[in-house]
This record gives structure tokens, C-alpha cells and sequence, in this order.
């Protein structure tokens, strides 16, 4: 339940100042791939630390690289860039500088994917990702206030057994993630392909999430709710293509946790300006923001919100505060926790009204 304000009425607050309150106001992120927040600079120093070469002769060199057509040129590269993590303190490093950066940008909660069978695939320990991870998690939540969970994401290029023998490896530390999601590569690979896998994560009582709607259609958005039992899709903005999906979306409260700088990147849209998040809002769905991958798609979690508000006119303080709001709503946390940190939302809110 979200702590409700009687009618959203923040029209008052001028659009000069909604930077600032994009900036300041308490949010979470819920889409946000740990190995996509590894930046060049880190790569460079992981790979000399590592003894690891690399393709490009520098950081700027691969940074130029970062110029994506679609979701499959961008995986490219990102595997390749995750090839540097080898060590539980990479993992750690890696999650450390991306939990300060969110913690600085008012990220009060963060829902962290991680890709395991990239780095099983080349020998790396489950151990060695998963305690890395979860020390930067640990440790942030000490030192930073912020409160962080981690999400393991089978790859949907590889085969369902893979994914399979993924959970059951990763099982020793069960409790330290608080469930599963589906990535990599969408088109030609349906949720159904991974129905086994799903249903045993739920038999373990672990949340489940999955892309659909980013790059393939919307049967992909019905197949992962219906097959998959996700309770969140990640993307899903193509359901604007199928009107009676989204009347479903809007009717089950499902949340969509949407990504418009990486949609642009990797070229779903061509402008910010054309992007679906205001027919989302519109048709009363629980949609929120997020970075998917901050280090590739050019920005963290603010830089998405700050980029929206400017290029799209409908978005104002209202929008800011469903938006916010929605990224509670649909966080995998108690009810108790998702009451307090929309309390400071709607204190925040009030007082930039007042
Ligand atoms: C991803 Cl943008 C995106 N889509 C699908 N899988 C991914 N893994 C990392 N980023
Ligand atoms: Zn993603």
C-alpha cells in the first residue's frame, strides 16, 4: 500500500524547479544491471589489475565504441567489457561505485541485476560474484544509508538447462539475493523457453522479473506475466502496441520498470521527444524510471529523469510524484519500509508546494 495524499495536486510547483526536485526527491531504482554501471575508466584499471587485455587501446577508445543500433550491438560490447571481473573485489569495486553514485543521487532502495553465467561461463566462482556483490550491498546499507538487493538474471541466449544449473549453484547463497529476472537477448527467445526455471525460482520463494516488450512484441509482455508469473516487467514499452494489454497492465497494477536513455541508445526510439513513457502515465500504469545500464546509455538514474522532464512537455511535478511513487510501490520490500520512504516522498512534495 502507498501512503496516499488525498489528490495529486503539484501543478503549483513551477517547471523551473523540477530539477532540483527530480534531483533531491527519495526514489528507487529497480532496473539497473551491475555489470552495465562498470565505466571505462574502472574497466581499464580492472584489466591492468587483472592481467586481462583488451581490444581497445584506451578509455577513450572504448568509450567511441559506445555507439549502439540495437539491444544485440550493446551486449557485444558489454560481455566483452565484463570480461575484466575476475575477482570478489572487482565485484565489489564494481557495485561500490555504482551504490555511491545512487546513494548521491537520492536512491533511497536499488534492485540490482547481475548477469552470473557471464562470469561462470569463464570460470569465475558463483561465490566469487555473489559475496563481492553482496559486501558492496552490506556495507552500503552501513555506510551509506542506502538500502540494496540483489537480483540474479539468467541470459536468455542460453539454453533453460544453463539456467537451471544456475539457480541450483547459486542456492549456497540463497539468501542473498531476493529473486530472478530474465535478460540479454529478447527477439527469438520467448519467455516459455525459460517456464522450468521460473517456476522453480517460485517454488524457492524467490520474486521474479523479466524483460519483455524492449525489443520483442507484445506477446512477449503476456507470455512473461501468464508463463513466467513475473510480478514486474522490466522495459515493457512496446505494450503500447496492444491496447487490451494495457488495459491489463493498468488493471493488475503491473509495474514496468522503464529505461527511455537506454531505449534511445539502443535506438527503440529516435527521440527522447517520441518515447512511450507519457502514454504509460497516462493510461494509469505503475511505470517508474531507471538506468538499465548508466555506463553505456550516458547517465545514472537523475540523468533519465532530467532528460524526460525536459523533452517531454506533459511531464510536470504530478508526474514526478506517480513516478517516484509507482518505484515503492513495486520494490520487493515490506509494506512498513514502502510506508516510510513515501512518507519522506510526500514530505518532499509538500514542502517544494508550499
Ligand atoms: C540489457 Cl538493455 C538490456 N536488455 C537486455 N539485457 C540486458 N543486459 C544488460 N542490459
Ligand atoms: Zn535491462
Amino acid at each position: 500500500m502507498t501512503a496516499a495524499l488525498p489528490a495529486i495536486a503539484f501543478d503549483r510547483i513551477g517547471r523551473d524547479r523540477l530539477p532540483a526536485l527530480l534531483r533531491t526527491m527519495p526514489k528507487a531504482e529497480l532496473h539497473i544491471h551491475i555489470e552495465g554501471s562498470l565505466e571505462p575508466e574502472l574497466i581499464f584499471k580492472l584489466a591492468q589489475r587483472n592481467g586481462v587485455a583488451l581490444s581497445y587501446p584506451s578509455v577513450e577508445a572504448l568509450r567511441a565504441a559506445y555507439a549502439f543500433t540495437d539491444l544485440q550491438s550493446f551486449l557485444d560490447i558489454y560481455y566483452a567489457g565484463a570480461s575484466v571481473l575476475l575477482k570478489e573485489q572487482d565485484f565489489f569495486d564494481m557495485a561500490w561505485a555504482y551504490l555511491e553514485k545512487a546513494a548521491a543521487e537520492n536512491v533511497v532502495h536499488t534492485e540490482i541485476f547481475f548477469d552470473p553465467q557471464t562470469h561462470t561461463a569463464r570460470g569465475v566462482p558463483m561465490q566469487t560474484v555473489i559475496l563481492g556483490l553482496h559486501h558492496a550491498c552490506q556495507r552500503a546499507h552501513q555506510e551509506l544509508g542506502i538500502s540494496a538487493k540483489l537480483i540474479l538474471c539468467f541470459l536468455r541466449h542460453l539454453s533453460e538447462e544453463d539456467a537451471l544449473a544456475t539457480l541450483e549453484a547459486a542456492l549456497p547463497w540463497r539468501s542473498y539475493f531476493i529473486g530472478v529476472g530474465l535478460d540479454s537477448s529478447e527477439r527469438g527467445h520467448p519467455p516459455e523457453k525459460f517456464a522450468r526455471v521460473f517456476a522453480r525460482a517460485a517454488e524457492l520463494g524467490l520474486h521474479r522479473v523479466a524483460h519483455a516488450g524492449e525489443e520483442g512484441p507484445p506477446p512477449y509482455v503476456a507470455g512473461a506475466l501468464d508463463v513466467l508469473k513475473v510480478e514486474r516487467i522490466d522495459h515493457g514499452v512496446r505494450s503500447v502496441e496492444d491496447p487490451a494489454l494495457m488495459d491489463r497492465l493498468a488493471a493488475e497494477r503491473i509495474p514496468l520498470t522503464v529505461c527511455p536513455l537506454s531505449n534511445l541508445k539502443l535506438c527503440g526510439v529516435k527521440d527522447l521527444a517520441d518515447h512511450q513513457l507519457p502514454q504509460l502515465l497516462s493510461h494509469g500504469l505503475v511505470a517508474m524510471l531507471n538506468s538499465d545500464d548508466p555506463a553505456y546509455f550516458g547517465g545514472y538514474l537523475n540523468a533519465n529523469y532530467l532528460a524526460c522532464f525536459e523533452a517531454m512537455p506533459s511531464l510536470g511535478a504530478n508526474e514526478a510524484y506517480v513516478l517516484a511513487r509507482n518505484s515503492f510501490e513495486a520494490s520487493f520490500v515490506s509494506a512498513d519500509q514502502r510506508a516510510g520512504w513515501s512518507a519522506r516522498l510526500n514530505e518532499a512534495f509538500v514542502a517544494a508546494a508550499a
